[in-house]
């Protein structure tokens, strides 16, 4: 409420009228099935209590003026008939490769008048993008009164990242910053775009503990995944690692390259993990949940290949706090980022002075703590 506030008053002051509406499109973050997406496998993630808000008011011609808050107070004005890449501005891709998709179905929109802020941390691997891109498309819907649901808005939210903004990311982020829902995780199966939504059990938190690790050669890394994982279907001739099972994967061991059978094998076994994971939330199982959580870590560790020393001593502190009442793990494209733990409320404050204690001594570096709930997808403010 305070943010739509703040962002309102900002609009008057800066256009000298009211918004027409404010719009909320939430971050997410991902309790298990990591790189599975583009996989066509299945995640698990959850929208949370951070996100991206636009003020806006529709023009009559195709003009759109933008305010970013967050970004030093930036401006930038551009037309519909002609949207660039920015060099200068990365910030204002999102917006223009979002509004670039939605002109390809939608071409006589208008344009608007916009005042943006976000407050998820950027660079962290909690989907500050696809928060973006999921605000602005619906902002845009609404204005000019399109008919688009929130998958249609999640699949042009990604296209806009794969070939305007130029990350080659799978459909996890967006449709469940579009369809998330409050108090509850999302089972997506990312090939079919069947989704349901499981409870997260009362009294369990999502604390959420950023490594402060800047995310290094994430983009060309997580490129390298996607291609390994594309080989690995292609030996098999399958459509996607969804189609292979373990067992035709070990038969197969001794003809892959070593870094081709890991990369496979920690999608095949994420995949099982993730469908299983639905069951012990489901059942309020959190032991199974412990158990599956601390797979997966492992599994992204030796074999995806994609945590660092510093996420893995997170995971490692939390762990020995939570027992097998919650379950930790890395949480994101990785390479930096942060570490998810679904926490019992009574042991918010333990797990807080553990890492207080531990992990700057250690790395050097000191971590911030974000204890987090389930929110409902892009929704309208105003
Ligand atoms: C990033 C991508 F954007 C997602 O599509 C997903 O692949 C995730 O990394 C890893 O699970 O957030």
């Amino acid at each position: 409420m305070a943010r739509t506030q703040m962002i309102t008053e900002l609009f008057i002051q800066h256009y000298h009228c009211q918004p027409d509406q404010v719009f909320h499109a939430p971050g997410r973050v991902n309790l298990i099935g990591e790189h599975t997406d583009y996989n066509d496998g299945f995640v698990l993630p959850a929208a949370i209590n951070f996100g991206t808000d636009i003020a806006a008011k529709l023009r009559s011609d195709r003009t759109v003026n933008v305010l970013a808050i967050d970004c030093n107070g930036e401006t930038n004005s551009f037309s519909l008939d002609d949207l660039q890449f920015s060099q200068q501005h990365m910030w204002v891709n999102y917006i223009r490769g979002s509004i670039g998709v939605l002109l390809a179905t939608y071409p006589e929109i208008k344009g608007a008048d916009l005042v943006v802020s976000g407050n998820v941390p950027q660079g962290t691997g909690l989907s500050s993008s696809a928060s973006f891109e999921m605000v602005v498309l619906k902002t845009f819907a609404s204005l000019n009164k399109l008919p688009l649901d929130g998958v249609k808005a999640a699949l042009m939210g990604q296209k806009a990242e794969n070939d305007f903004v130029g990350c080659n990311c799978g459909i996890m982020d967006q449709l469940v910053s579009a369809m998330g829902k409050a108090d509850h995780a999302m089972l997506l199966d990312c090939r079919s775009l069947a989704f349901e939504h499981a409870l997260i059990p009362q009294g369990m938190s999502l604390v959420i503990v950023n490594s402060n690790v800047k995310r290094g050669l994430v983009d060309s890394e997580y490129n390298t995944r996607r291609k390994q994982c594309e080989a690995a279907a292609k030996h098999f001739q399958k459509p996607a690692l969804r189609d292979v099972t373990l067992i035709e994967l070990e038969k197969e061991q001794a003809n892959l390259a070593p870094d081709i059978y890991k990369r496979a094998k920690h999608i095949i076994t994420e995949n099982a993990r993730t469908t299983q994971a639905l069951v012990a939330l489901n059942a309020n199982d959190m032991e199974t949940m412990s158990d599956l959580m601390a797979k997966s870590h492992l599994s992204m560790k030796d074999d995806f290949e994609i945590t660092t020393s510093e996420l893995d001593f997170l995971v490692e502190i939390i762990d020995v706090t939570l027992g097998n009442r919650g379950g930790v793990r890395m949480t994101g494209g990785g390479f930096g980022g942060c570490v998810v733990a679904l926490t019992p409320d009574d042991l918010i404050a333990e797990v807080r002075t553990s890492i207080e204690e531990q992990y700057q001594a250690k790395t050097g570096l000191q971590a911030d703590i974000y204890v987090c709930v389930a929110v409902d997808g892009a929704f309208s403010v105003k």
